[in-house]
């Protein structure tokens, strides 16, 4: 079983939908092996971001990822990272597939709603960001 991290970013978590997405995974066949609710700091925030730091929007993006509770998810399942960014569905919400989460959840293009690991961006480095390995399930 392959790994991945799902973020709900935090206007997602205070419209109250964390149920709602977490219960869309399961029945798209993923495992929740581990579960956080949690604020970054700016700090941790710029660290888990630090692949965009020279990028226009790094500054919005540390600042929304910071504005309130995060919920931080490891999921589990066959060809996870492939298959949770196809259900995530396109960066700007504008072009993602009907019911993908972003179409779903996101608002626009920087308040996307959540976030799911990149298969080019260490998706291992993503779960351990949030997670150590005795908390979570194998
Ligand atoms: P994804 O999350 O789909 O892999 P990335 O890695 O290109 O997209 O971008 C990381 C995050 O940065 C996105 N989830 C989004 O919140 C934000 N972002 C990406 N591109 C833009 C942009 N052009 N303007 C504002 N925010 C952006």
């Amino acid at each position: 079983m392959e790994r991945t991290l799902l973020v709900i970013k935090p206007n997602v978590v205070a419209l109250n939908k964390t149920g709602e997405i977490l219960a869309r995974c399961e029945k798209e066949g993923f495992v929740i092996l581990g579960l956080k609710h949690l604020i970054l700091s700016p700090q941790e925030a710029k660290l888990f971001y630090k692949i965009h730091e020279d990028k226009g929007f790094y500054r919005e993006l540390v600042n929304y990822i910071t504005s309130g509770h995060i919920i931080a998810c490891c999921l589990g399942r066959q060809n996870a990272i492939r298959y949770l960014r196809e259900i995530v569905g396109d960066t700007d919400p504008a072009k993602a597939a009907p019911g993908t989460l972003r179409a779903m959840y996101g608002t626009d293009i920087e308040h996307n709603g959540v976030h799911a690991s990149n298969p080019d961006e260490d998706p291992e480095r993503e779960v351990h960001f949030f997670f150590s390995t005795h908390e979570l399930l194998s």
